[in-house]
């Protein structure tokens, strides 16, 4: 299918961006053909400029949990932009956004509001580093938590898309602080405790592994985590820049009945605007500037449209019923996926937990980052494309994941499952010719 419109803007973006694209996930590098450049979003669509329209799972990454454009949404950040964009001091905007996420995660007694997921996890390790004297952090592989150097030592997400997990420039310094443990992998945890306990800040996790597509932590896993931080004073920091406020107000912390130290928070929060948080007990938090001496700063964060963006989005979450139709939409459309599966001879896993969800293209269970990487990304990209020209958006890697939104109608997952099923049939009939 040629996509002029589309193909003349990703020619022009060439010439003004590395790649076309200002994050490289955006740039279909995995999944081959040429980007979408997208105008408009409403509700559970988006439409491209050629005037296509998707329902879309992208839902930008996952902040988008009300949909494109929800009129709450627009309606504070219209409201908020005409009393000024940007202050650069306190503002009650911040307020009400900090006591929302307070509410709903009591692990954050204090918090601090930046910009991204990014900064958010490179805060929140600096100062577990700082407070516990030590300077090794543990990640597990296939976890990506933002592009801060140590962090992107064996990442999922874009640097896994695009084959460059450990990348170059980050210092051998800087990675050596670093140690990558298997996810799920809870011998190895005890292992690498019983040897460098001592030595040890942090260990930082998605409590649900969502940037090597979607990878549950198994039974166990997220509890002995919790101990051995505890037992070895290392803190846990939760990485919930996909699980808070998707999985239930409370995020994974809440689903799991795990409570970490630190907990990272990312664009959810902002209602698709650019924010993040990081936060945790109070003695802990009462470590940075200006209360004490580990410094971190931004001239944006806190800023008044993302604050009233994210509040209004939250609210809108608080909404009597609001997770309980998400569940039964996802549900829905688990269920339709399944069957749609079933019928291909395509061997596949389908992952969800609540509104999030992912497909595997592999015969075996997955639970760790060889499991992911055992699967046919290739046959992802197919799928990727025949439910593109079917009109379903899904996310452009086979490492990612796709989230349902309170948008998403009924009708809406029909269509979906319409879409996959025909798609799969197509891709099961080439797949047995070839
Ligand atoms: N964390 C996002 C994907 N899981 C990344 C989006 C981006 O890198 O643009």
């Amino acid at each position: 299918m040629t996509s002029t419109h589309s193909d003349a803007l990703f020619q022009a973006a060439l010439t003004l961006f590395p790649g076309g694209v200002n994050s490289p996930v955006r740039a279909f590098a995995a999944v081959g053909g040429t980007p979408r450049f997208l105008t408009r979003g409403e509700g559970s669509r988006v439409w491209d400029a050629d005037g296509r329209e998707y329902i879309d799972y992208l839902g930008s990454w996952g902040p988008l949990i009300a949909g494109h454009a929800h009129p709450a949404i627009v309606t504070a950040v219209t409201r908020a932009a005409a009393r000024g964009t940007s202050f650069g001091a306190p503002n009650s905007y911040e307020l009400e956004l900090g006591r929302l996420i307070k509410q709903a995660m009591p692990s954050m007694e204090l918090m601090r509001f930046v910009n991204s997921g990014t900064e958010a996890a490179m805060s929140a390790v600096r100062l577990a580093r700082a407070v516990t004297k030590r300077d090794l952090a543990i990640k597990f592989a296939g976890c990506y938590h933002g592009h801060a150097d140590g962090m992107l030592v064996n990442a999922g997400s874009g640097p896994l898309t695009l084959g460059c997990p450990s990348s170059p420039g980050v210092p051998a310094a800087v990675a050596a602080q670093t140690m990558v443990v298997d996810y799920n992998d809870t011998d190895a945890l005890r292992a690498v405790f019983a040897q460098r306990g001592d030595q040890i800040a942090c260990a930082i996790v998605e409590p649900v592994a969502a940037n090597m597509g979607l990878v549950p932590p198994q039974s166990g896993f997220l509890s002995e985590l919790r101990a051995l931080t505890r037992s070895h004073g290392a803190l846990l920091i939760f990485d919930e820049v996909i699980t808070g406020f998707r999985l239930g107000l409370g995020g994974a912390q809440a689903r799991y009945q795990v409570s970490p130290d630190l907990t990272c928070l990312g664009k959810i929060i902002g209602g698709g605007l650019p924010v993040g948080a990081f936060g945790g007990r109070a003695e802990i938090m009462e470590r940075l500037a200006p209360l004490g001496d580990v410094y971190q700063a931004g001239t944006l964060s806190g800023n008044p449209v993302a604050m009233a963006a994210g509040a209004a989005q939250i609210r809108v979450l608080c909404e009597p019923g609001a997770y309980e139709r998400l569940e039964r939409t996802s549900e829905a459309l688990e269920a339709g996926l399944r069957a749609a599966f079933k019928e291909c001879d395509i061997p596949a896993q389908l992952h969800r937990i609540g509104s999030i969800f992912g497909f595997f293209f592999n015969a075996e269970a997955v639970r760790d980052l060889e499991g992911v990487r055992r699967s046919d990304a290739k046959m992802y990209a197919r799928f990727f494309h025949a439910m593109l020209e079917r009109g379903v958006y899904l996310a452009p890697s086979a490492f990612e994941v796709g989230f349902v939104s309170l948008a998403h109608s009924p009708s809406d997952i029909q269509n979906t499952v319409a879409a996959a099923a025909d798609a799969l049939a197509t891709l099961g009939q080439r797949s047995r010719r070839s």
